[in-house]
């Protein structure tokens, strides 16, 4: 899906700001709320999760629906053309309304979706409302528990007070997994036009031969007036797109004609740019694709590179790779989970100040505006679904208690569609930490074929992995899978905590199982939770000196295995989960607090990573 554009042949308008919202019922609303103004609202941000924005526990705590409403005019030029409203992620559902009309639902609270409103729309005031749901359960992702306590919860199963108490408790969320449940319009919505004849859809396959760069590029096209009738949208009365590429310096390097392809209904069309300038981690570089396809216009960057895993590496540019760096979380004060490009750029100012080079969008797909600003700045990203908390915090076989097969193909496609064209993308992750242990053939089925979909679907072919738990290596069949190991590992702290020595020798234990797979590995969680300020001469758990510590002994042992390709630690910084007894005000294994301050690890990781290498590590 394409990011609204505002160019010569496009408008678009800004619908964020602030917007009245009201609180509704845990597993309904009235239909008052989204058809009428709402009576004496409460004011909220848009774009921010809801939660941290008013000092209210019902808003922090809240279970179910909300309300949002806006007014909005259109510019008389806008009503001539086909109109779309776009929204770029509603945690975790939504149902929109315009002017009283229910235009659609969305499920699933970290992927844009948006409704052609070319003929919903009045000239004068327009009342946009949006009913936003935030419960997570078995059949959502990330996923909700229905029968336990939420995760990291104190359960006692069996001990009757507790149980009568636990089926007398208001509803609540219990989130399976380790993130607050932030919700709410948390990413810009936009209002945006284009002509009848319309670029639905670009993607762009980029190859290198002999320092030239070979560039496909494949144009869906749109008929606003043949979707309007239900028709099937084979647009010959356009047949052709003019391609034009320009580099940084606004030099055109090509200038070639999209051909249509019967089979498909794309236009395709592929040329050679002589000595191409390659897009490498560190070292961004740019070109812009202009598509011109009758009145429609769209612009399109795009990097030159290529990714491959070959043996136990992982190639990018033909050159082996090391990754640096971090899993993260969108995650800040007061916005909560809502995007925040100040934020987002200082992130990514932060990562190059540590001499990163890479992150996981753990544990959903993130802002599109956080990939553009990876594109620019050379940082490679991993990108990952929301499936996560498949499994944990319950005996049952979640293959066959969840309700996500068809949501979590959905979700795959859905990201693989939006961030198919960003070279910082090299890699997808299917899920993290899915049960692969207590139901390993399951498992494995159930992920053998969503690996075939992601590569199915990408037409860069980017790498396909799982990311998985600390678990019974031996018993799992998915992880050995996959194009990539992803480790979550904790020897030091969940187990082993507190003797670096014994961690040290469980994972060399493990490492030598890894090391007969014949594939790349990497740690894409590894980390100890540490409390601010808190020093120790002994280095012991929760100290600044126990994380520093961990750090450089397990990545001593690492350092040894030339089939480990990288290290991305867990956390980038400290950030906000569920209350409970493991837990002091969040999840602490930031590297960075939750307001960006460094702990004392940072510096140890930032020398560390300074002598290290993007390419050829392991030589
Ligand atoms: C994990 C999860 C991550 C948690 C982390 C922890 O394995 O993937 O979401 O936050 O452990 O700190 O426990």
């Amino acid at each position: 899906m394409l990011y609204p554009q505002l160019n010569e042949s496009r408008m678009r308008v800004e619908l964020n700001g602030i917007w009245s919202f009201q609180t509704a019922g845990a597993d309904s609303y009235e239909e008052e709320l989204v058809k009428k103004p709402l009576v004496q609202p409460m004011t909220i941000a848009v774009p921010a999760s809801y939660n941290d924005q008013k000092d209210d526990v019902n808003l922090r705590s809240h279970y179910g629906w909300v309300i949002y409403q806006r007014t909005f005019t259109i510019p008389r030029q806008m009503s001539n053309e086909r109109m779309v409203l776009r929204f770029g992620a509603v945690t975790h559902q939504a149902e929109v309304y315009l002017n009283g009309r229910l235009l659609g639902s969305h499920k699933g609270g970290f992927l844009p979706f948006e409704f052609d409103v070319t003929y919903e729309m009045k000239l004068g005031e327009n009342l946009l409302a949006v009913a936003v749901d935030n419960r997570v359960n078995y059949g959502t992702l990330p996923v909700g528990n229905e029968n336990s306590v939420a995760f990291f919860g104190s359960d006692n199963p069996g001990i009757p007070s507790i149980e009568l108490a636990k089926t007398r408790c208001k509803p609540q969320n219990k989130p399976n997994f380790d993130f607050f449940n932030y919700a709410g319009i948390i990413r810009p919505v936009w209002l945006y036009t284009t002509p009848r004849f319309y670029i639905r859809d670009i993607s762009i396959i980029t190859d290198v031969s002999h320092g030239d760069g070979i560039v496909e590029c494949r144009i869906k096209p749109g008929d606003a007036w043949r979707e309007e009738q239900g028709e099937p949208n084979l647009n010959v009365s356009q047949p052709r797109a003019r391609i034009m590429i320009t580099d940084e310096e606004q030099t055109v390097v090509a200038d070639f004609t999209a051909g249509w392809l019967e089979e498909d209904g794309t236009l395709k069309g592929v040329c050679v740019i002589p000595d191409a300038k390659l897009w490498n981690p560190g070292a961004a570089y740019l070109y812009t694709m202009r598509v011109e396809y009758g009145e429609d216009i769209y612009e399109q960057k795009f990097g030159i590179r290529t990714v491959e895993v070959r043996g136990t590496e992982f190639l990018i540019n033909g050159k082996p790779f090391y990754f640096k760096g971090f899993g993260k979380h969108e995650d800040s004060f007061f916005h909560g989970r809502g995007m925040d490009p100040c934020l987002n750029v200082k992130d990514i100012s932060l990562i190059r100040w540590m001499n990163a080079n890479s992150f996981r969008t753990s544990h959903y797909p993130y802002a599109e505006e956080m990939y553009d600003l990876c594109d620019r700045e050379g940082i490679v990203v991993i990108d990952e679904t929301p499936a996560v908390g498949i499994g944990a915090g319950s005996a049952a076989n979640p293959y066959q208690t969840m309700r996500i097969h068809d949501h979590h193909r959905n979700v795959i496609r859905d990201m693989i569609d939006r961030d198919k064209n960003h070279p910082c993308v090299v890699m997808w992750s299917l899920a993290n930490e899915p049960d692969l242990e207590n139901f390993p053939q399951d498992a494995h089925d159930y992920f053998a074929p969503l690996y075939e979909l992601a590569h199915s679907l990408d037409p860069q072919e980017r790498p396909v992995t799982v990311v998985c738990c600390q678990n019974n290596y031996e018993k799992d069949l998915t992880t050995r899978t996959m194009d990539v190991v992803c480790l979550n590992r904790y020897y030091g702290w969940y187990n082993l905590g507190g003797d670096l020595d014994a961690a040290c020798d469980a994972l060399n234990i493990e490492l030598d199982f890894w090391e007969k797979q014949g594939k790349p590995v990497m740690f894409t969680e590894y980390g100890a939770d540490t409390y601010p300020g808190i020093h120790n001469t002994n280095g012991e758990m929760f100290s600044e000196e126990y994380q520093a510590d961990y750090y450089l002994r397990i990545n001593a042992e690492i350092d040894k295995r030339s089939f480990f390709i990288g290290e991305q630690l867990w956390n980038f910084a400290d950030f906000a989960t569920i209350q409970g007894p493991m837990r002091v005000d969040g999840n602490k294994k930031g590297i960075l607090t939750r307001d960006r301050r460094p702990k004392l690890a940072a510096h140890a990781l930032r020398q560390r990573w300074g002598a290290i290498p993007d390419f050829g590590y392991k030589d």
